[in-house]
């Protein structure tokens, strides 16, 4: 696959970036009281997220879990919206009902995001199916992350859509971590592409801070899988910078060496790409710095449309929901 060109390139650059300064924002939100649960950022796991949701074709389907404020916005959504759904608002992608950790945007093929570590697994291998039944040529790509890996759901979603050879793409966003558990205290093999040999799929292991090496890696594998070749196992090595989730619950517990974060620091995803668009010529100082107030006013008008907009109203509570569950409350 070719290396994209560079209005292309600076398009990542850009989504990288939306995806890092609206993560920072849902953290001081989240600092002042205004957001209820718990949040997950993806900081530091940028280039990883982009690189895999440019690959894609706009109507492709894409499956997240609980660290997916990125994905949609990797694959081009707009942040009001998701910004909106994270406080609970009326305008936010699911009428906000779903919050943090169900930032369904179907208006990028974002099919949905859940907090069950897991299930997002059979959720793309359901969606890849009917992709192909459907004929519609379109692919799924599944993001989850090293602890989903030990769950038996990944066991039967790589093993079904081997068995059915359905084109979906399994992204393994491994950041060496499952809250604060090392991969490598829970699983005897380092990488999990490896376990793609148990299913006769293709495995392969990419540097996750490397945006066009994950691009071109997950585009090899999108088309192989419109191709009718079958799924494919891709594991991006990446880390993340926050801890697990936000909230006092980390402050005291030492599971990981600053060594080890230092080192990931260094090779932040944002500095390296914009380092490789100067020394490629495709953006000097002056573009990259216009990039980042640009980025900071989007950001900063998707919050101002997120804090303007209205609560839901009570009535809608049971909308949406299979089944009315109590008799009085019919709003369907
Ligand atoms: C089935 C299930 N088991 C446990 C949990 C609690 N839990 C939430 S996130 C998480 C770790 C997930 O780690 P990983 O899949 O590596 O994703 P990461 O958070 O590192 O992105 C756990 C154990 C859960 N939500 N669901
Ligand atoms: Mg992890």
């Amino acid at each position: 696959m070719s290396t994209p060109d560079p209005a292309t390139q600076l398009e990542m650059y850009r989504r990288m970036l939306r995806i890092r300064r609206f993560d920072e924002t849902v953290k001081t939100l989240f600092d002042r009281g205004r957001i209820p649960g718990s949040v997950h950022l993806s900081i530091g796991q940028e280039a990883e997220v982009v690189g895999a949701c440019m690959a894609l074709a706009g109507d492709d389907y894409m499956v997240g879990n609980h660290r997916s404020h990125g994905h949609p916005i990797g694959k081009g959504a707009a942040m009001g919206p998701l910004l909106a759904e994270i406080l609970g608002k009326a305008t936010g992608v699911n009428g906000g009902k779903g919050g943090s950790m169900h930032l369904a945007d179907f208006s990028v093929g974002s099919l949905g995001e859940s907090s069950i570590v897991g299930s997002g697994l059979p959720v793309a291998v359901g969606a890849a199916l009917g992709a192909r039944m459907q004929g519609n040529g379109r692919v799924c790509l599944c993001f989850f992350g090293d602890g989903a890996s030990n769950e038996g759901y990944f066991h039967e979603a790589l093993n079904m859509a081997s068995a059915w050879q359905v084109p979906v793409v399994f992204l393994c966003e491994n950041n060496s971590y499952g809250v604060t558990t090392a991969f490598s205290r829970v699983s005897r093999v380092p990488d999990v592409a490896t376990r793609a040999v148990a299913y006769g799929i293709p495995g392969e292991i990419v540097d996750g801070q490397d945006a066009l090496v994950v691009h071109a890696t997950v585009q090899n594998a999108a088309q192989r899988a419109r191709d009718g070749a079958g799924p494919t196992l891709i594991e991006a090595k990446t880390y993340r910078y926050p801890h697990h989730s936000e909230g006092p619950l980390y402050n005291n517990i030492t599971y990981r060496d600053p060594a080890e974060l230092a080192a990931w620091q260094a090779r932040d995803p944002l500095p390296l790409f914009a380092g490789h668009l100067a020394e490629a010529g495709i953006a000097d100082a002056a573009l990259l710095a216009d990039i980042e107030q640009a980025i900071s006013a989007e950001v900063a008008s998707a919050l101002e449309f997120a804090e303007q907009s209205p609560w839901p109203d009570p009535a809608e509570a049971h909308r949406g929901l299979y089944r009315t569950p109590i008799a009085g409350f019919d709003h369907a």
